[in-house]
């Protein structure tokens, strides 16, 4: 069972990757693209990773951007599984 993660592990996360920010209870990022299809088309795969590991995101699409926040509702904050899918995320676009 996933549990909250701790301070250290929340640092640790932010200096790797300092393009998310870490807002109370959840981490969030913008993703901007050329276009809507674009963007529409990395929602398809965050939606396929999302369901995959079983933890999903709260995003809004307006146009070209999608702003993704990741929390875990079952546990009232942020858990590794935000964290491994934050990473999975960065993953899609550099990849
Ligand atoms: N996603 C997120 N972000 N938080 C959750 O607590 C969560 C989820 N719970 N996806 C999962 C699904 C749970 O509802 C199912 C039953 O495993």
């Amino acid at each position: 069972m996933v549990s909250l993660i701790e301070q250290n592990q929340l640092d640790y996360f932010k200096e790797k990757n300092p393009s998310w920010i870490i807002d109370n209870k959840t981490i969030k990022k913008e993703f901007k693209f050329d276009n809507f299809i674009d963007a529409f088309g990395f929602m398809s795969k965050v939606a396929l990773l999302s369901e995959k590991m079983d933890h999903h995101p709260n995003w809004q699409n307006t146009y070209n951007k999608v702003k993704i926040e990741l929390t875990t509702h079952d546990k009232g904050g942020i858990t590794t599984n935000d964290i491994k899918l934050a990473e999975s995320i960065d993953k899609l676009i550099n990849t």
